[in-house]
This record gives C-alpha cells, sequence and structure tokens, in this order.
C-alpha cells in the first residue's frame, strides 16, 4: 500500500510531571490539523505518547519515593485524561517503554551500528539533565545550559557516538532544495546557522542505571534518550513490524514541536537518523512559538503552568456554560490568539474578552437572534427559502476558500479571523435588513431569504469551526436542527447550495456563551496544583466541590423503548421517559442485555451530559451502570419504584 493518509504527530512528553498549557497547546493544533484533514474527507492520523527513558523522569520517580515504572504508569493516565478532557482526538498513543518501540530502537541501534553510522568512544564533556542535551564547554553560557540557564553535570563515559557530521552537508542541500521543510521561514534560518558551525558526532548512550533501553549485545550502556524518543515517530506505526500501514502513513505530513527541540534534535538529529536509515523526510516539521502566562516564564516551581481543563471548568463554573463549550473558548483561544509559529502571552484578561467578545457577541448571537426571529415569525421552522441575499451566499464561499487556504498553510489565526469576518458579515445584515420591519411590512418572502442566509452563515460557521471547536459545533449544529447529518458534513458542504430543507424544525435558542462579567476581579491565573500537593503515591482521585456536583442533573428515566444499533454490536438505542420529557440515549450495553429486556425498567441517568453523537445517532444522557466482574456493564435501578423524572442526589 502506498501513502493515503495525513500523518501528524506531536513530540511525546516527558512524564516526570503532568501536563500544562504548553504541552496542550501542540496536542491542540495537532488535534486542529487532524480533525481539519477529515472534515475534507481525507483519511489521518494523529500520533501522540510519552517519552518515559530521560533520566529527569527517573530522578522524579525518586524524589516521589516511587519505581519509575509504576511513576510513570500513574502519570501516563493523567496524560491520557487530559487529552479526553481537551477532546484531543488521538489515533494512537505510544509509549517508550512499550515492547514494540524497544524492539524498533534495538534494530535500528543494532543496524547503525553494523553500517558504521554508530561508532564506539570515550565522552568527555557536559550534560543538562533538564533538557537531556550533551554539552560542549564551548555551547555553555556563563558555565549553564545555553537553553535552560540551570546547572549542568560534568560526564565521562565509554560512550557510542552517532555520525552526525557525516551528514552536515547532506543535511543543508535537502533544507536548500525543499522549501516547505523546516517552518516557519525565520527558524529553518536557525537551523541553517546551527548547521554551518559544524556539527559534532553525538553521544547516544548513557551508563545504564536501572532505566532505559539497554544497548544490544551491552548491558553496561542504556540509549540516549533523544535517540530513543525520535524513533517513536515511526516504530508507533510499524516500521519494521508493519510494512503496509508503514507505507500508508511515512512521511509524516505535519511534525509538530515548539521551538525549545526544534532546531538541535528534529531539525538535524531527526532528518540525519533518516538519512542514516535512508528513509523519507517527513513533509514539514513546524517549531511553534512559546506561551507565556501572564508575562511569565510558564514554570512548575513558580506554580503559574495552567492547566487547560482546570480552566475550563472554572469557566463552566462561573459561566454556566457546558464543559465543552469552555474547553473549546481554551481551544480557540489559543489557536486565535497569537500567530502560529510566535510566541504568545496567555494572559486570562484576553481570554476573558475573547469569550465575550469573540464567541458571546458574534457567534453566539448570531445564532442566538436568527433563532429567536424563526421562532416568532416562522414557528422555528426554516422557511422556504427564496434565494440567498444580501450576497451572503458569495461570502460564505469566498470564506471557505479563504480559510481553507490558511488552514492549508498553518496560519490559524488568519483562518479564524475570515471566519469570523463571515459571521459578522450574518450579523451586519440583519442588522441592515431589519427583519421585525420586514415583518411588519408583511414581506414574508423577504424575511424568509434573510433568515434563511443568516442561518446558512451561522450553518457554515459550524462547520468551519469544528476542527477548533468541537463541542460547539455539535450543539450549533442541534439548535439548527441538522444534529443528525452534522455528523456526515464535510468543509465542501459549507458552499453547497441550500442545505436546509425547508420545515426544518430548529432547537432553542439556547445561548452557548454566556457573557462574562467583565468588572469581576479575576484570580492573576488558576494553578495546576503544586506537584506537591498531589502526591502520586496515594494516585488520589480529583475531589470536587458541593457546588459542583449540584450542577450534575441525575434523574430517574423510564426506558420506553430499545433497539440494537445496526453494525455496532456493543450499542443499544434507548428512548427513555423523564415524566415530562423524553429522550434518546446511546448506551454501550447491547453484549449484556437484551433490548426487550430493558423496556418499562427505570434507570438512573446524567440528564444534563452534552448531547453526543455515537455512530450516527445523537445520544442526549447518558446511562450510568456499575462496572461488574470481567468490566460487565451492570445497569443501576432505584431499590424501591420512584417515578421517572425523579431527582438523583
Ligand atoms: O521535550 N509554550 O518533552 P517535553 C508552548 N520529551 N509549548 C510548550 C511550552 C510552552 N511554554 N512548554 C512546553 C520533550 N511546550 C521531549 C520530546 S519528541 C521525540 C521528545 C510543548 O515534555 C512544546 O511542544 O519537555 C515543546 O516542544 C514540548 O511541549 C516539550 O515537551
Amino acid at each position: 500500500m502506498s501513502k493515503n493518509t495525513y500523518y501528524i504527530t506531536t513530540p511525546i512528553y516527558y512524564v516526570n510531571d503532568v501536563p500544562h498549557i504548553g504541552n496542550a497547546y501542540t496536542t491542540i493544533i495537532a488535534d486542529v490539523v487532524s480533525r481539519y484533514h477529515k472534515l475534507k474527507g481525507e483519511r489521518a492520523f494523529l500520533l501522540t505518547g510519552t517519552d518515559e527513558h530521560a533520566i529527569k523522569v527517573a530522578q522524579a520517580a525518586g524524589d516521589k519515593g516511587l519505581p519509575t515504572k509504576e511513576f510513570v504508569d500513574g502519570l501516563v493516565e493523567k496524560f491520557k485524561q487530559v487529552w479526553a478532557s481537551l477532546d484531543v482526538q488521538y489515533d494512537d498513543f505510544i509509549r517508550t517503554t512499550e515492547p514494540r518501540h524497544i524492539n524498533v530502537v534495538h534494530a535500528i541501534f543494532s543496524r547503525l551500528l553494523e553500517q558504521g553510522d554508530i561508532y564506539k568512544g570515550e565522552y568527555q564533556g557536559w550534560y543538562c539533565v533538564p533538557c537531556e542535551t550533551f554539552l560542549a564547554e564551548s555551547d555553555l553560557v556563563e558555565g549553564k545550559c545555553p537553553e535552560c540557564g540551570r546547572a549542568v553535570e560534568w560526564v565521562q563515559e565509554e560512550n557510542y557516538y552517532f555520525k552526525l557530521s557525516a551528514y552536515s552537508d547532506k543535511l543543508l542541500d535537502y533544507i536548500e532544495s525543499h522549501p516547505g521543510f523546516l517552518q516557519p521561514e525565520f527558524r529553518k534560518n536557525e537551523v541553517v546557522s546551527f548547521i554551518k558551525q559544524g556539527l559534532r558526532d553525538v553521544s547516544i548512550t548513557r551508563d545504564n542505571k536501572g532505566w532505559g533501553i539497554t544497548v544490544p549485545g551491552d548491558e553496561s550502556k542504556v540509549i540516549y534518550v533523544w535517540f530513543d524518543a525520535l524513533i517513536n515517530y515511526i516504530s508507533a506505526i510499524g516500521y519494521l513490524s508493519d510494512d503496509e500501514k508503514f507505507n500508508s502513513l511515512w512521511p509524516a505530513d505535519l511534525q509538530l514541536m515548539g521551538k525549545d527541540i526544534f532546531v538541535r534534535f528534529h531539525c538535524t538529529f531527526w532528518p540525519a537518523m533518516l538519512m542514516a536509515l535512508g528513509l523519507e523526510q517527513p513533509k514539514t516539521l513546524f517549531g511553534h512559538g512559546f506561551w507565556t502566562i501572564n508575562g511569565e516564564k510558564i514554570s512548575k516551581s513558580k506554580g503559574n503552568a495552567i492547566s487547560p481543563a482546570k480552566l475550563a471548568d472554572d469557566l463552566a463554573a462561573e459561566s454556566g456554560a457546558s464543559r465543552g463549550v469552555c474547553l473549546d473558548a481554551v481551544r480557540y483561544f489559543v489557536a486565535r490568539e497569537v500567530t502560529f509559529g510566535v510566541d504568545g502571552d496567555f494572559s486570562i484578561a484576553s481570554f476573558r474578552n475573547r469569550f465575550n467578545s469573540d464567541l458571546a457577541n458574534d457567534l453566539g448571537n448570531l445564532l442566538n437572534r436568527t433563532l429567536s426571529m424563526l421562532n416568532k415569525y416562522f414557528d422555528g421552522r426554516i422557511p422556504d427559502p427564496k434565494g440567498f441575499s444580501g450576497g451572503l451566499k458569495e461570502t460564505i464561499a469566498q470564506t471557505a476558500k479563504t480559510a481553507e487556504e490558511y488552514c492549508d498553510k498553518f496560519e490559524f489565526t488568519r483562518a479564524l479571523e475570515a471566519i469570523w469576518q463571515m459571521i459578522g458579515a450574518g450579523n451586519k445584515f440583519v442588522n441592515d435588513m431589519k427583519p421585525w420591519e420586514l415583518e411588519k411590512q408583511g414581506k414574508t418572502d423577504e424575511l424568509a431569504g434573510v433568515l434563511y442566509s443568516a442561518l446558512e452563515v451561522a450553518r457554515a460557521a459550524a462547520i468551519m469551526i469544528s476542527p477548533f471547536m468541537p463541542a460547539t459545533s455539535v450543539e450549533i449544529a442541534r439548535q439548527l436542527g441538522i444534529a443528525d447529518e452534522f455528523a456526515s458534513l464535510t468543509w465542501a458542504d459549507t458552499i453547497a447550495g441550500n442545505p436546509f430543507k425547508p420545515g426544518t424544525k430548529t432547537q432553542g435558542p439556547d445561548p452557548i456563551f454566556p457573557r462574562l462579567d467583565t468588572k469581576k476581579k479575576v484570580e492573576a491565573v488558576k494553578l495546576e496544583p503544586k506537584p506537591e500537593e498531589t502526591p502520586l503515591s496515594e494516585k488520589t482521585e480529583e475531589t470536587i466541590s458541593y457546588d459542583y456536583f449540584s450542577k450534575l442533573k441525575i434523574r430517574i428515566a423510564e426506558v420506553i423503548s430499545a433497539e440494537r444499533v445496526e453494525k455496532a454490536d456493543k450499542l443499544l438505542k434507548l428512548q427513555v421517559s423523564l415524566g415530562d420529557e423524553q429522550r434518546q440515549i446511546v448506551a454501550g450495553i447491547a453484549q449484556y442485555y437484551e433490548p426487550e429486556s430493558l423496556v418499562g425498567k427505570k434507570i438512573v441517568l446524567l440528564a444534563n451530559l452534552e448531547p453526543a453523537k455515537i455512530r450516527g445517532i445523537v445520544s442526549n444522557g447518558m446511562l450510568l451502570a456499575a462496572t461488574g466482574e470481567d468490566d460487565r456493564a451492570v445497569i443501576l435501578t432505584p431499590e424501591s419504584d420512584v417515578p421517572a423524572g425523579s431527582k438523583v442526589r
């Protein structure tokens, strides 16, 4: 099989602590790119993972008094939870402690040793543990690491070396003849001057202190963490084990990382390793900028390492918006606020301003006002359109084109700007056309055209923002009455003819972005609890406040009907009654319950979970079940009969 899938990677993060907004940034953008390609109808594959063999990881475990493997296992779960809570849809998660990775590292080491790219020598020099970098005397700045400014340690070991110096010219030639290879352009220039200063061979082993991948045939040594880590990008996708998969994905289309690990590791060492292996280079290596928090460097010791999930939780508690929407606000902010590539500052004040201005005032307002007028004048049903008016069709088509061009160039800020200009045009059109006057004048056809056109802008916006704000776009689609078809819409559908079927019943409006009180004094930064406050040894579960709990609407529901979901052997589709309201939910219990046996049963439902689409079917709430033996789901029922709709507290 030949390459047929857009392949995106994030760095694999060190598991010496929980992820912060910086790690989240790279991962969110990678997720945006992956979703964007899927939205265009392409295959995409997003790889992330964890880098576990660093010395600093072993040290962090030691500080907590835990065996390193136990320590990393705990943190990996944290990473996965954070990515799930940020709605990151990765396709694979590689851990460098997995055999599938270790086997490939061993094979590559042996091959490069055999072909002479690796040789044995004596290392004498400096090592920076926080950066996991070997440094020469001439690299140091005032005796400290040039990258992080921290103290370095002297190392004198018999080591294996990778012949990086042999690749200087080849690297320079490749970079010069492949313009899009290293981005952004100004960082490419840094790489070129780094290489031109002369490349030294790199030591790629350390003495074995009990943590790391051992050198094949030499147990006294472990492989240097960067040599090990970079290989994840190919070990995860079947290099040397699954040719078909590997060939369908490699070369990677986009490898994302921060500027800290761009020049030396990803643009020099990694391409040289690929050259030594005779593999193609990735199409693009992109080194983005660094975030500061309210002007300060993100640092765990300063305690300003914002947790994006916590930011979203706080926003949800304050605004009453759903958690998914608040999370989308974080995703939107990081993609919109700073040009991708350069440094930026995460100021809570700007975040709140954007929430109010871009989300509540622009996007929210367009949806709310058009849906309210539709309720008032057309009973909430999409009228028979008499065509678009106000040039909005052209605006939508032009925006789809422009935003696509920007996304393809990784210019997400500009793509979002273009989409917001379209939203602005929709709002302006409504202001100018004054539908309420058209109604008074009895100009029903014109009124229908105006509302129809404005709603089309909202619909196009929902599609275009879906890679950036997945939960919000699903909620907009629900209110527009197109929830069922939304998952199958593609980027091209933003410019297709009249997609609303006249008569479509819209919902709401249910304001998605309640405005924040700008006069409220905001705490400088909501902090991620300091590491010492969350001892991993106890594997504490996060607690929630009563206030938070009281936001959960848990209700007794009665099952009215149940059926299997076609081609999904785990899923049942249930219609349930909450007394005054009927809901459809999808539950993964088909292996354990016959649909008929559930009819008439009272179940426990988390009723205010935001609607989700499962296999194309909208699920409006979640059935609660206990995990029984062998992981089987055991549904909860009230101990004695209570009416459908009863509160559970
Ligand atoms: O370097 N702003 O892992 P790491 C933006 N394990 N992005 C930031 C950031 C900030 N302030 N801080 C961190 C490693 N990042 C190696 C990678 S890959 C084969 C091995 C992001 O946990 C950014 O992507 O130190 C940066 O490159 C990465 O986190 C560093 O993560």
